[in-house]
């Protein structure tokens, strides 16, 4: 089962995550614990290495919330090292063209839709029952949840051709903002930054897929939600970690 895929098809509410940037197994089920719908895995910009992943994504999946894994990079290795590691979905960041998402999904379908190879039983073991071999093929496709980010100016310019090809588009927002020449700055975002973030949940919609974004804080995210957004990122570990203990000496100190 795939519980994110579930929310997608059946409940008309966003799902919430979070981001996992440090790695270990327990703060894979810290975050999973929260309520949460879904973990980031964060291999692209997160302290998270490839042994990590596979120790991160069976932690989350074992308590019911889906486990995605940003790859560091498109490269079809590394969709397979993270799908065989018992991802629930796929997220390639800064990709640039309609072809960078074939490729991405040639990568993570089996065949005939794909060219993923098969060698692990590794990813079988994370689900409960264990599939045979011949369920897991038939089911893998089927469940697997492909994702892409929009954050280049190339990629913005065709994302009414790339949204029909994958489940979900997922803004990064510092990128996106970067790359158009209107970074965020002190938190703040540029009216031509919010209007590319319209165009691309448009695009999602009028396709039929979901649309995704990266937010720093609840109330963002809650601003998000109110738009129509289906997968938003509450927040990170280590910022949601710092943010703690700066609140708790804040109280401890008296102020
Ligand atoms: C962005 O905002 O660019 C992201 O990809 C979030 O990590």
């Amino acid at each position: 089962a795939n519980p994110l895929k579930q929310i997608f098809t059946q409940e008309s509410r966003p799902a919430m995550g979070v981001w996992q940037m440090l790695p270990g197994a327990n703060i894979s089920r810290i975050l999973a614990r929260s309520g949460a719908d879904w973990v980031m895995v964060d291999c692209e910009h997160g302290n998270i290495d490839d042994a990590a992943m596979h120790e991160a994504v069976p932690a989350i999946a074992a308590l019911g919330v889906s486990p995605i894994v940003r790859i560091p990079d498109l490269q079809p290795w590394m969709v397979k090292r993270a799908l065989d590691s018992g991802a629930h979905g796929i997220l390639a960041p800064l990709i640039r063209t309609v072809e960078d998402v074939q490729n991405l999904v040639t990568a993570a379908k089996f065949p005939p839709e794909g060219k993923r190879g098969f060698g692990s039983p590794i990813a079988m073991q994370n689900f409960n029952p264990i599939p045979t071999f011949t369920e897991y093929l038939q089911q893998a496709n089927e469940s697997l949840l492909t994702m892409v980010q929009i954050e280049t100016q190339e990629a913005l310019d065709s994302v009414e051709e790339i949204a029909p090809l994958v489940d979900v588009i997922f803004i990064g927002p510092f990128d996106l903002g970067n790359n158009i020449g209107h970074p965020i700055i002190e938190g703040k975002m540029d009216p031509e930054l919010d209007e590319a973030i319209e165009r691309i949940l448009k695009a999602a919609v009028t396709a039929g897929k979901k649309c995704g974004i990266f937010c720093t804080g609840g109330e963002q995210a809650k601003r998000y939600a109110d738009k129509g957004f289906n997968m938003i990122s509450v927040a990170t570990d280590y910022t949601l970690l710092g943010a703690a203990m700066a609140d708790s000496l804040t109280i401890a100190h008296g102020q």
